[in-house]
């Protein structure tokens, strides 16, 4: 029980989770309606930088890191206009998250999530000069 504790605590530490969970406005979601999308990172890019999604469409997007490096996905905005259903990180399922950054090993990352409100919300990269080289992009909800 301590080592699952352990296990989940530290996993929330690394998404960096602002510790509440969603109401779950997502249960009666059709997940096998889910568009899936990749997003490649590497050193200093993500693959694509712009990525156009539509509100109330479902969405499983896998996180692969092509890199050298931890990469991430930091967006507060985004991930406040999203209700997230499921993060992975590697083998760890974390269900109802709510996170501002996905942590991207080589294990990749998948989140599942509708986009709740339009808008376009910028994200970047925190590793050290990352950003400065360009890691980042937008991530557009339009009707
Ligand atoms: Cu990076």
């Amino acid at each position: 029980m301590i080592e699952l504790f352990k296990r989940v605590f530290v996993g929330v530490l690394m998404v960096g989770f602002s510790g509440t969970a969603i109401a779950g406005s997502h249960e009666s979601v059709d997940w096998s309606q889910a568009i899936e999308k990749t997003v490649v990172l590497t050193e200093f890019k993500t693959e694509p930088n712009n990525i156009p999604l539509r509100p109330g469409q479902p969405y499983r997007m896998r996180f692969e890191n092509a890199g050298a490096f931890p990469n991430c996905v930091i967006s507060e905005e985004f991930f406040a206009a999203i209700d997230a259903a499921e993060l992975k990180m590697g083998d760890e399922v974390i269900s109802h998250a709510t996170l501002e950054q996905i942590s991207v090993s080589a294990a990749g990352s998948e989140l599942l999530f509708v986009p709740k409100k339009t808008g376009a919300y910028g994200f970047h990269c925190n590793t050290f000069h990352h950003f400065v080289f360009g890691m980042g992009g937008v991530i557009t909800v339009t009707q």
